[in-house]
Parts: C-alpha cells; structure tokens; sequence
C-alpha cells in the first residue's frame, strides 16, 4: 500500500525555462496573491523577494490542475516558507490576512498610482511619497518638476492605465509596417513581448525591426521616429542609440541587464475607429474622462469634437539580422522566463546568454580593459559560439 502523502503528486523542473506554461492557469487565486506581493516588493525596491514570489507563482501556473492541500506541493521547487505559508492561508482561510493588508495599504495604493505614470519608477516614487505626495492631484499642485517622459505620462495616464487589445497591437504594427517599408524597403518588423506569448492585453506594444542584409538596419530608427512623427502617430518618443559596439574592445557585456540595441520608448496617438457616440455611451475614454480630470482630451478647449484617438505605449527595437535571433529570444518575455533561461544558460550549460548572442564560457579568455570610469575592471573577453545553435 503506498502512502499517498509521500508520492509527489505534481513533478515541476527547477528553472521556469525548463517547463510548458500555457496561458491557461488553475491556479489563479494562488498566483495572484503571490504575484500582489511581488509586485509589492519590486515596489518597494526589494528585488530579491519579488523575484522568489515570481518564482512561486511561475511554479504554480505550470500546475497541471487546482491545488486542494500544501501537501500536494511537496518536493516542488522554487516554493520557500513565506510563499509556502501564503499558500496554505489562502487554502485553509480563503485568504491571507498578509495579501489582504498589503493590497489595503496606502503605500501599496500610493505607490501603484505613481509608478504607473509612465517614466516614474520605484525610487521616484517613494521619494514623492516621503514628500506626502500619495496620488495625480497631490503630484499635480506639489510642483514637482517632472521629466519630459512622466509629464507625458501623467498627460496620457488614464489612457496608458488601460490594457491595450490585441486588435489595438495589430493596428499599431500596421502603422509601424507602413513607416518601416517607407524608409527602408525590405525591413521587416515582428510582433514581440506578451503579444507575441499570446496574451489577450498588454501594457504595450513591443515590435522587433531587423533587414535581411546586415548593415542595411544602421541609422533606421531616426528615419522611423520621423516618419511616425511627420504623420501625427507620435505623442512621445526617446530614442537611444545603439552602444553594444562602443566599448573599445569591442562587444562587452552591458553593466545591467538592459541590453544595447537602438530602441525607441514611444506614446503612440493610435486613431481609434468611429463609433456613432449614441449607440456607444460607454465608450472607454468617455469613461475615463468623466473620472479623471488629467485626461488627454478627445475634445478641443472649445468643445468641438476632434476625432478620436487613444495613447499607447509601444516600443521599438532594431536588432542587426545577426544578432536577430537572441534579439527575438530576448524580448519576448517574460521577464522571469528570460532570467531564469540565462541562469540556466549559466549554471547549467557553462554559457552566458544576452539579447545579443551566447557564449561558451569554456572559451572565455579573461583581460582587462579600461572602462568609461576609468577604473581597472575585469571584463571577460568571450568567444562567440553558436548564433546557429540558436536558429
Ligand atoms: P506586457 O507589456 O504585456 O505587460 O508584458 P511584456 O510584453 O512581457 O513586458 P514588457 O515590459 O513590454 O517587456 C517585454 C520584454 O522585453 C520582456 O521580456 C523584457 C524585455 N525587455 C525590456 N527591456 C529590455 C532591455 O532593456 N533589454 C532586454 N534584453 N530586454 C528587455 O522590457
Ligand atoms: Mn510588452
Ligand atoms: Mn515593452
């Protein structure tokens, strides 16, 4: 007879790159309460704990069905104490009182509404909050002097606080398409970030634009940004070149995680389809702009009706074709699939995987070069392997 508490009842592989998740999750309750206190610690600017309650959650989206009992959950990886005990709150009380209070609280609330203007982040907004500012209005009469980005995104906030459609995405990759055949025919621009995952909504939109003909893509961004902006598409846009070929030894590994395409943060004025305002009362920026006094309006200061429009993020990479594939793999997301595929990369295969290419860590030959700080720093000087492993 076999003791059905010491069988495993679920078998999960340690990194999240190793495992099938479709979008259809089972254990949604579990997953959105570990991922609030995720969220709420990448807030709070403890990256270490958010990362563990990603870890969790990711675990428990791979689950093949509902879980009943923390006993099902034996031997899993990935599912430390704290989570472990969220988890077992919610399943024997309905919900954990620590999720409850963190969701209740004013910092959490204060601190969603801020970084949720687009370009203010975790650190500028718990500087906002010392300063007792908690919402839109306080920041509006505070006279903080804001960055071109959050004045834009303070301007479009309700707008950039609703998900974007996938219709919405594909109607902006139409526009994008047009302006990229326009200034280099034969580019070719593809649909990545959560879009490309297959997920419904999205904060944004997140476009990969490469030429078949290496060399064809230098300078392409500007004469796109152009464009856009020459027919009215652009409310906002920061372009920042490419740099992967700046270091003097050639090819370094960035000092972060960002990588060094040339890419563009952009809002787009995406035009919105006419709908007789009759029929459609409800319509979503009518909604929003009776709620929100910050709203970019529809309406002229006169009141004569202009033609609809929403604001969207969206933003744009180009890659060289030879670096097309790591570049592809790269941002399409998630953000702890891609963290967790370059720890295994690490860890497990001795290689080093970036937006830009894989090395074998095997070959690498280590020297020093002068960095931009003028410190001596050790960088690895790695060989490339394998673009083709990866295509
Ligand atoms: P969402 O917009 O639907 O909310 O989700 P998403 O599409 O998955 O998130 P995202 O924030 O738009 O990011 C899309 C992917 O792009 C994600 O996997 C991470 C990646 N990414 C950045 N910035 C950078 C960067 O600087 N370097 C690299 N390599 N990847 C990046 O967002
Ligand atoms: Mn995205
Ligand atoms: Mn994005």
């Amino acid at each position: 007879q076999i003791n059905e508490a010491e069988v495993a009842e679920f078998s999960v592989p340690t990194y999240a790159c190793q495992r099938r998740t479709t979008l259809e999750n089972h254990n949604a309750v579990l997953t959105d309460a570990l991922s609030l206190l995720a969220e709420h610690a990448e807030l709070s600017d403890e990256d270490g704990r958010g990362v563990a309650f990603r870890r969790a959650a990711a675990v428990l989206k791979a689950l093949p069905k509902p879980v009943t009992s923390v006993k099902q959950l034996r031997g899993l990886p990935c599912l430390g104490d704290h989570s472990l005990r969220i988890i077992k709150d919610i399943l024997e009380n309905r919900e954990s009182s620590e999720v409850q209070s963190t969701k209740q609280s004013e910092r959490f609330k204060a601190l969603k509404v801020l970084t949720g203007i687009f370009g203010v982040g975790a650190k500028t907004a718990d500087r906002w909050i010392r300063d007792g500012i908690n919402n839109l209005q306080q920041l509006q009469d505070s006279g903080q002097t804001l960055n071109r980005a959050q004045q834009a995104g303070l301007q479009h906030y309700d707008h950039l606080s609703q998900p974007v459609t996938k219709q919405e995405a594909d109607a902006i990759g139409e526009i994008v398409e047009e302006a990229v055949a326009s200034v280099l025919p034969g580019a070719r621009i593809t649909l990545i970030g959560g879009f490309r995952r297959g997920k419904l909504t999205g904060h944004d939109v997140d476009f990969l634009i490469t030429h078949p003909e290496e060399g064809r893509e230098v300078g392409l961004m500007p004469k796109v940004v152009s464009w856009l902006e020459s027919k009215g598409f652009l409310l906002y846009q920061k372009t920042t070149r490419n740099s992967y070929l700046e270091s003097k030894d050639g090819p370094a590994r960035p000092a972060s995680n960002m990588d060094r395409f040339e890419r563009c943060f952009s809002i787009f004025k995406l035009p919105e389809e006419e709908k007789p305002a009759a029929k459609h009362p409800e319509t979503l920026t009518g909604n929003v702009e009776q709620s929100l006094p910050l709203t970019s309006s529809h309406v002229s200061a006169e009141g004569e009706a202009l033609k609809r429009w929403r604001a969207v993020r969206v933003d744009l990479v180009v890659s060289p074709i030879s670096q097309f594939a790591f570049a592809l793999l790269g941002w399409t997301g998630s953000k702890l699939f891609e963290r967790e595929l370059r720890r295994w990369a690490g860890h497990e295969k001795a290689m080093s995987l970036s937006s830009h290419a894989l090395y074998d860590n095997k070959q690498v030959e280590t020297h020093f070069v002068q960095t931009p700080s003028v410190k001596k720093k050790r960088v690895s000087k790695k060989t490339k392997t394998c673009s083709s492993m990866m295509t």
